[in-house]
């Protein structure tokens, strides 16, 4: 895992890559293309993987679901993919979507037994008249496409939530870095803390075409068939050519209550930049809550159509991570409400 330690301040990218102005949207606008970015520090190995693509000037859309499948298919990673930590049951249930310049888009939600969902859900879009397929309908459709079912519930996992089990209290831990941000390694920390840590990303492709994936384990010890944000369309990801797109992390049922990406591509297009579209649509979820959000972690990140991008978060400790042709591992420390 990216040593969390290595943070870049926001306040080191260039004026030129981080706009604060509204007018951002403009006609004139250089364009930053390609460029990729991913929710966390996991999300630079995921962009190395995309920008494989990008750089050889392939399709923004291949570029996310070959990049977040990075994700999926770490083992240390328990809270995305293989090696998830399950719901309450013992159970990995995934969620995960895809959406592409053209609006097209594809879902699957609580999907078991399968390692790449992201992969699942880009052929409910390519292959099936829907959006979204949940459960064992998710599953079927994935084996009649050919995926192999395998358990995806690493020995480690299980050992967490054997641990779990001995409370069982389902606490959401708004993420690991509030509390103890530069205390503790965070591979010491116990499992449950790993709570949420989904992997959204986008990216902007040569020809200029936008697309974004977004997939995890959800909240680890959830109940069983519970639904996050990730693979609801407009909530964990929303992608508009015109304008740009965003993905969230976080308490995914916040997201889902404020259709929290569409509402940040809709402030895009009324000119907000990036990162004060995600600092709006963060005010309005801490507004609705009053003071409950003091332990509840929500993260939106943006990228508009002119390649530039930004981040918001209701909690310290949320960081993204940025590929472009400038820089290949750059991690940025989002800004935070807190
Ligand atoms: C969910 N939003 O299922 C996801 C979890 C998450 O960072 O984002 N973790 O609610």
């Amino acid at each position: 895992m990216y040593n969390r330690r290595k943070f870049i301040q926001t306040t080191a990218l260039s004026a030129a890559v981080v706009t604060l102005n509204k007018a951002c949207i403009t006609k004139n606008a250089i364009t930053n293309k390609p460029i990729v970015i991913s929710t966390w520090d996991f999300g630079v190995a995921a962009n190395a993987e995309a920008w494989k693509i990008l750089s050889t000037k392939g399709k923004a859309l291949d570029a996310v679901e070959n990049g977040v499948k990075v994700a999926e298919a770490d083992v240390n990673n328990q809270s995305v993919g293989y090696g998830g930590l399950p719901d309450r049951d013992g159970i990995v249930t995934l969620d995960a979507s895809i959406m592409d310049h053209l609006g097209n888009c594809g879902a699957v939600l609580a999907l078991e037994q399968i390692k790449h969902p992201i992969s699942v859900a880009r052929l409910v879009m390519e292959k099936t008249p829907h959006i979204m397929l949940a459960g064992d309908g998710a599953l079927q459709f994935a084996i009649e496409q050919g995926f192999k079912t395998e358990n995806i519930l690493t020995e480690n996992s299980k050992k967490e939530w054997e641990k779990w089990l001995k409370t069982a209290k389902y606490e959401p831990v708004s993420n690991i870095e509030n509390k103890l941000y530069d205390k503790a390694a965070p591979e010491k920390l116990p499992g449950n803390q790993y709570n949420h840590d989904t992997i959204g990303m986008l990216a902007l492709d040569s020809q200029g075409n936008l697309a974004g994936a977004c997939t995890t384990s959800g909240m680890a010890y959830k109940l069983h068939g519970r639904i996050g944000d990730s693979p609801i369309i407009g909530a964990g990801l929303y992608v508009d050519s015109e304008v740009g797109g965003a993905t969230a992390t976080g308490v995914g049922e916040e997201v889902v209550r404020n259709v929290g990406s569409f509402l940040v591509v809709e402030l895009m297009r009324q000119g907000y930049s990036p990162e004060e579209a995600c600092k709006e649509a963060i005010k309005r979820i801490v507004k609705k809550k009053m003071s409950s959000t003091k332990d509840l972690q929500v993260g939106f990140l943006a990228l508009n159509k002119n390649g530039e991008y930004g981040a918001y978060a209701i909690q310290q400790g949320f960081t993204f991570a940025v590929c472009d042709s400038r820089k290949q591992d750059l991690i940025v420390k989002g800004k935070s409400h807190y």
